[in-house]
């Protein structure tokens, strides 16, 4: 029998320390695949964030570097400009690439930086206890919202993709989903194309990618699934946005 699923080369062996049904482990497994199947293992860089992936360098199997709050764009370009031949991409949550690194994030796509960035949202910081995030859905409970995100006091929930996509200097901005099998496949899809547009020297790509974070939303695993199909994704349409 033909064997057609196996562990990713560039996924070390190892059990993760996310919560069961957080998306983090699924989005590291479609980074490694997507590494393996374009063969850049040896020459690919991966930037960890601040967040609770702020440790996947322990999880993936080629080079990476970490650089917490928010910087990691600005590591990314310094790593790609000095070594052009690597495939280098970032790897953030909505708290780091959205809030404490927005100003890194605008500049890097503004510029027009050959590299591809790997954009989580789940719609809360994780890492430090559930705190309201740029991407916290309006009536959203958070830690810090904890009647529910209100427009007046808090603003709107921030379209990151649908404002860099107005950036000339950006080549390549996808929103997708893990709420079910079919759509994680599209997120690989979309994962593969910004690897091989950095590959074919085209600029700035972002995938977006809509992830479940059950702890925080106070929700089971299949719970949190449900939520991202029938609420979270009304706000964050899927689909090419560039
Ligand atoms: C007000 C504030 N600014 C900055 C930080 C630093 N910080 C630690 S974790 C984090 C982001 C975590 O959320 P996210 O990037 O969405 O990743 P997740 O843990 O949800 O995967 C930030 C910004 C903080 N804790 N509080
Ligand atoms: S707190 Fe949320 S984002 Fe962090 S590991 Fe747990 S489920 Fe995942």
């Amino acid at each position: 029998m033909e064997k057609t699923f196996f562990r990713p080369e560039s996924l070390y062996d190892v059990p993760t320390h996310y919560c069961p049904g957080c998306g983090h482990g699924t989005a590291h497994r479609l980074v490694a695949q997507v590494v393996d199947e374009l063969g850049i293992r040896e020459k690919t860089v991966g930037i960890a964030p601040v967040g609770c992936a702020v440790v996947a360098y322990d999880y993936w199997n080629f080079d990476c570097s970490e650089a917490p709050h928010g910087r990691a764009l600005a590591v990314a370009t310094a790593i790609k400009r000095v070594h052009p031949q690597n495939i280098v991409f970032t790897y953030q949550g909505d708290g780091d690439l959205a809030a404490i690194g927005t100003n890194e994030t605008i500049h890097a796509a503004n510029r027009g930086e050959n590299l591809s960035v790997i954009f989580i949202n789940n719609t809360v910081y994780g890492m430090t206890g559930g705190q309201m995030a740029p991407t916290t859905l309006l009536g959203q409970k958070t830690s810090t919202s904890i009647e529910g995100r209100v427009k007046e006091k808090h603003g709107y929930p921030l379209k990151i993709s649908e404002m860099l996509a107005i950036l000339p200097g950006v080549a390549y901005v996808e929103r997708v989903s893990l709420h079910s099998p079919q759509e994680v496949l599209k997120a690989k899809r979309a994962i593969k194309q910004a690897f091989e547009n950095q590959i074919n020297n085209l600029g700035f790509s972002l995938v977006e990618v809509l992830s479940p974070c059950p702890t925080y939303w106070g929700q089971s695993p299949k719970e949190s699934l449900d939520w991202i199909r029938d609420v979270m994704q009304k706000e964050f349409p899927l689909g090419r946005i560039k």
